[in-house]
């Protein structure tokens, strides 16, 4: 899939040749220099930009100093196309708003030298900077799962895709919420458009910690994600919505209408940029897939030894525990036999959410067969591994499945990584240690200590 806005300049490069525009650089060369100076003068007197955060601001001056020094100058090829694109993501990612960059791009505009091509490039740069703007618009945005969908196989699955999509609606909806608290009375735009959402009511906004929002509890559902270095970022910008907010919720009383108005577009920013990344973490999913269980969004077999290795290295060099847990679903096959396949697709899907919630985020949850998973716990002692698959073994045992109101357990056998030279010995061992759990009985968890 190409993000690149190389269709953009097309139309520049029909209209105007490298040839001529060379000419016409060299002809303005010292206007473009004296260009810059300008710019950085004029910029702090611009409202738009001192409304702006100061890492917002160096962001925005590094760019112009950047674009007019070692962008305007030259015929764009790929290379430099790129570079725009990339700054555009970089403006994107640190919230500053696109009417921010209309509005300091109209006043470049009249600054630049009066030579069509010239002007013409930037107009046409312009574009490539907002694209991923663009890209942000939910049609854009349906688009770019469609053509992932169609590319990669097997694809994200749509449970996924909806889970993103609720996370998406349930941050809206809070931001929305906060900006009509903000407001309160006000008149505004802004009202106009929070108001297309339904509010219950504006007390229910509380003092909330991020980890306690709905919004990254949807999204730990996809397991897939949280090794991601997007994820990540995620969490961090949506912390920080999160202090943000407290903090309005806290003063609220104190702000003036000016304040109000600042206030309100930096929540828009952070939301913006978290926004931007959720769409940047479906795209790297979808890339990824190939490595995810499509029934039980658990990893599948494939990537089983790449993140093994990984862990066994980390394990061995930093002397630090790694444990392995196998899990079998006890007389599962009755299940299938009395209620149909379907139904033992519902309860395997069930049994990887209940072991999901049980595991910490650092841990591994692999489809390992039919009805076997894996789990890899690094930092973990055996002893400790045996508390987390008690643990699962109870949850499940308490769990009801599926429609049909069905109860299972299951049986667990766990080992300890020892054998560095040949890890296989260490899996084949937790591998006997739930032939034995099963052999004495099943619903129970057995350790090789
Ligand atoms: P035990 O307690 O000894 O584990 O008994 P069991 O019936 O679970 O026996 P076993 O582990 O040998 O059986 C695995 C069964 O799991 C066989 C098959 O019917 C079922 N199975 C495997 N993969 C799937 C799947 O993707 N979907 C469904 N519905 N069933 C599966
Ligand atoms: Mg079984
Ligand atoms: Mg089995």
């Amino acid at each position: 899939m190409n993000k690149m806005p190389t269709d953009t300049y097309k139309s520049f490069k029909e209209k105007v040749s490298e040839e001529n525009y060379k000419r016409d650089i060299e002809a303005v060369s010292g206007d473009i220099q004296k260009l810059k100076e300008i710019v950085k003068d004029k910029l702090k007197e611009w409202e738009d930009f001192n409304i702006l955060n100061q890492q917002q601001k160096n962001v925005i001056v590094k760019f112009l100093d950047f674009y007019i020094d070692k962008i305007v100058p030259f015929y764009p090829d790929d290379k430099l196309v790129k570079a725009i694109y990339l700054a555009g993501k970089r403006l994107l990612t640190n919230g500053i708003l696109d009417v921010v960059i209309l509005n300091i791009y109209n006043r470049i505009k009249p600054l630049l030298p009066p030579v069509e091509s010239i002007n013409l490039r930037v107009e046409t740069d312009l574009l490539a900077i907002l694209r991923p703007y663009t890209l942000l618009s939910i049609n854009a945005e349906k688009k770019i799962s469609k053509i992932n969908n169609n590319l990669f196989s097997p694809s994200i699955k749509p449970t996924v895709i909806e889970k993103f999509k609720k996370a998406k609606d349930e941050h809206i909806n809070t931001k929305n919420k906060v900006i009509r608290y903000v407001f309160d009375n006000l008149e505004s735009i802004k009202i106009k458009r929070a108001s297309r959402y339904v509010f219950d009511n504006l007390e229910s906004i509380k003092i909330k910690r991020a980890s306690e929002c709905q919004f990254i509890k949807i999204l730990d559902e996809v397991d897939i994600i949280k090794d991601m270095p997007v994820y990540k970022e995620i969490v961090t910008t949506h912390s920080k919505f999160h202090e943000y907010v407290n903090f309005i919720i806290l003063n609220q009383k104190t702000f003036t209408s000016s304040q109000k108005y600042l206030l309100v577009k930096e929540i828009e920013s952070i939301s913006l940029k978290l926004l931007y990344l959720l769409n940047e973490l479906q795209i790297d999913i979808s890339q990824s897939t190939s490595f995810i269980d499509n029934l039980t969004e658990s990893y599948n077999k494939n990537v089983f030894n790449l993140i093994f290795f990984q862990e066994v290295k980390r394990a061995q060099r930093y002397e630090f525990p790694l444990s392995i847990m196998m899990i079998d679903i006890d007389n599962f096959k009755k299940i299938n036999d009395t209620y149909g396949h379907l139904v033992g697709d519902e309860v395997l899907k069930e049994l990887s959410r209940v072991i999901r919630k049980s595991i910490r985020k650092t841990d591994y949850l692999f489809r390992f067969g039919g009805e076997e998973f894996l789990i890899l716990l690094p930092h973990t002692s055996i002893e400790n591994a045996f508390k987390v698959g008690e643990k699962i073994r109870k949850k499940v045992e308490e769990t009801i499945f599926s429609n049909e109101h069905l109860k299972i357990t299951v049986s667990c056998g766990l080992s300890e990584v020892k054998n560095f030279d040949n890890t296989y010995l260490d899996i084949e061992e937790a591998d006997k240690m739930l032939y034995v759990s099963k052999n004495s009985g099943k619903n129970r968890c057995t350790a090789a200590r």
